[in-house]
């Protein structure tokens, strides 16, 4: 089964639904972020879970009181998404209003330097939720593979570690499925690619022995 994960993050619902399509074959999961749901509404979820038959992870990463968190996590998942994107930070009754509509997949690191800030300093801590709340898996950065194997050592085993920034964003994609990763999550190296479909393929190919 691949490891690799599409973050699907253009506007338009054509463009989405036919990089999906030659892409699928190569892909675990097609991840949706607020660019696409802005750009081509909620319907887009029904639309590429019927055109791809993978499952859909919604990004949302909800960050709000429990119930605003269950009011948006409720119709996003009655739109077909398998899986739902959620802040830990915000506290463990947000999170769990989330896991109680379905499968949810917390934050406890981020990509991008601007993660060094506020949220690494506190990822024990949300190790520590994860650990308690057991969800599906946890976001983790593919731009600090040290810090992957990290949270690899501290993370229950069954809890899946899915990290973007591989590309576009400098991480390697051996590199963090060594340090422990389940999952890579690429966008920009597929979707803004020439070749959208033989990217996907170099790149399933690339993993697939690690
Ligand atoms: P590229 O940088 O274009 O490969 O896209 C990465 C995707 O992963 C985007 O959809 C980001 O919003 C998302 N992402 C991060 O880049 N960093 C994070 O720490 C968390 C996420 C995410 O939750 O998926």
């Amino acid at each position: 089964m691949s490891r690799l994960i599409l973050a699907l993050d253009v506007y338009e619902r054509e463009k989405a639904l036919e990089i999906a399509e030659c892409t699928a074959e190569y892909l675990w999961a097609v991840k949706v972020n607020w660019p696409l749901i802005i750009g081509s509404g909620l319907g887009i979820i029904t639309e590429l879970k019927q055109v791809t038959g993978l499952p859909i992870i919604a990004d949302l990463k909800l960050a709000d009181i429990p119930n605003t968190n269950k009011l948006i996590a409720s119709r996003v998942f009655e739109a077909g998404a398998d899986y739902i994107i959620a802040h830990g930070f915000v506290g463990r009754d947000s999170v769990k209003a989330v896991m109680e509509l379905g499968k949810t997949i917390m934050v406890v690191e981020m990509s991008h330097p601007g993660a060094k800030e506020f949220i690494q300093p506190v990822t024990d801590k949300l190790i520590e939720m994860a650990n308690e709340l057991r969800p599906f898996g946890v976001i983790a950065p593919a731009t600090r593979p040290e810090r992957v194997a990290y949270i690899r050592e501290r993370l229950k085993p069954e809890i899946k570690i899915l990290t973007p920034g591989v590309g576009a964003q400098g991480g390697d994609a051996r590199a963090v499925l060594k340090a422990g990763a389940d999952y890579i999550i690429v966008g920009r190296s597929i979707y803004a690619s020439e070749n959208p479909r033989e990217s996907a393929k170099r790149l399933y190919e690339e993993i697939e022995e690690v």
